[in-house]
């Protein structure tokens, strides 16, 4: 980015994403402001001068979404806010077509009439391209799409609506189609910080010494949510107006070898036990992405290794734990 004050506007910022991009954003000198909802800004733990410009508002509101971009008539916008969960995406299906993708459709109305010339960045998801035979190869961004969940359509049809608002109606928006990221702060509902919050706990004397997992011979494609914030920042940097990149670390592991290193950082003995619950009607064997495009076109690399990613996320946990009062603070 120019060095220059940029004024950046972030949906969904007391999310998991927002709030490491909002870490991020701030050695750089930005003038940050955004939406939290449902949480409102005063209980996120933002430091004052964040949670001044974060307003409580539901994406969903297409008057408040446009009086809020009229107000912060941002130079970059990061779209963040989402129904980021594909389980309860299942469960609560109109709300996530009204969220992810009215709620776009909010925002690109509100940008288009108040802040035109802004760049936008829209998060997708990797779930879109929904592999229904087992492949062995990395996915590019030009390989089949396909939804297989209430969630991965609202991305895939948030990618298309974005696409009609660069090429037809001249707006500056990019599209990140993101691959699984994890880190600390991330909330239990996704498989690292699952195991990381059972470990924790067990680590804490506060659960037996059994962790309860699903189908562990699958493969995934994980990076470290503090590289994908800089990968956002990369693509409003250098990204073209109106094309999708893959964000990922272009290196698949087992969820096995990912148990395994958490457990690892543990001091008690833990066995694994499969919960029938967590295992799923059908699993794609490998997910994999291809970063080329991302790489050559914005000079992107990942860099954080697994391993920092999987000891930082635990760490947090035992110290969430910790904050909690419920248990001694294990360096006492
Ligand atoms: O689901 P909640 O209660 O954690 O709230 C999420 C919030 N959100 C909304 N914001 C405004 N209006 C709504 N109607 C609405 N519904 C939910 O957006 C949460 O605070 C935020 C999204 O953050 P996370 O769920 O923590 O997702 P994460 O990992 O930060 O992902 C950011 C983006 C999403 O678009 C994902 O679909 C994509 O990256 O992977």
């Amino acid at each position: 980015m120019s060095r220059r004050l940029q004024k950046v506007f972030i949906t969904g910022a007391s999310g998991f994403v927002g709030r490491h991009l909002i870490d991020a954003l701030l050695p750089m000198g930005c003038e940050i402001s955004g939406t939290s909802y449902p949480e409102k800004p005063e209980d996120c733990g933002f430091k004052a001068d964040v949670a001044k410009n974060i307003v409580h508002l539901d994406i969903r509101s297409e008057k408040g979404v446009h009086a809020i971009i009229k107000r912060a008539r941002p130079d970059w916008v990061f779209h963040l806010a989402a129904i980021s969960n594909v389980r309860v995406s299942w469960e609560k299906r109109k709300e996530t077509i009204e969220t992810n993708l009215i709620g776009t459709f909010n925002l690109l109305e509100a940008v288009r009439k108040n802040s035109p010339e802004a760049r936008m960045l829209f998060v997708s998801s990797s779930d879109l391209y929904g592999i229904l035979t087992p492949i062995e190869h990395a996915l590019k961004e030009e390989s089949f799409v396909f939804a297989l969940s209430p969630y991965a359509f609202t991305k895939a049809s948030g990618e298309m609506l974005c696409r009609f608002y660069a090429q037809v109606e001249g707006l500056d928006i990019v599209i990140a189609r993101s691959f699984p990221h994890t880190g600390p702060g991330q909330t239990p509902d996704f498989v690292c910080a699952d195991w990381a919050d059972q470990i924790a706990r067990i680590e804490k004397g506060l659960s037996p010494p059994v962790v309860k997992v699903g189908n562990i011979a699958v493969r995934r494609d994980f990076s470290d949510v503090r590289d994908v914030v800089q990968a956002y920042i990369c693509l409003l940097e250098k990204g073209r107006k109106g094309e999708v990149y893959n964000v990922c670390s272009g290196r698949a592991q087992s969820l096995q070898e990912i148990l395994d290193k958490l457990v690892s950082f543990s001091s008690k003995k833990i066995t694994v036990e499969v919960d029938k619950r967590k295992l799923r009607k059908a699993d794609i064997p490998l997910l994999l992405g291809d970063n080329r495009k991302i790489r050559e076109g914005t000079g992107w690399i990942p860099k954080i290794p697994l391993e920092t990613t999987l000891r930082n996320l635990f760490d947090k946990e035992l110290e969430k734990l910790e904050k909690l009062g419920s248990v001694p603070n294990s360096k006492d």
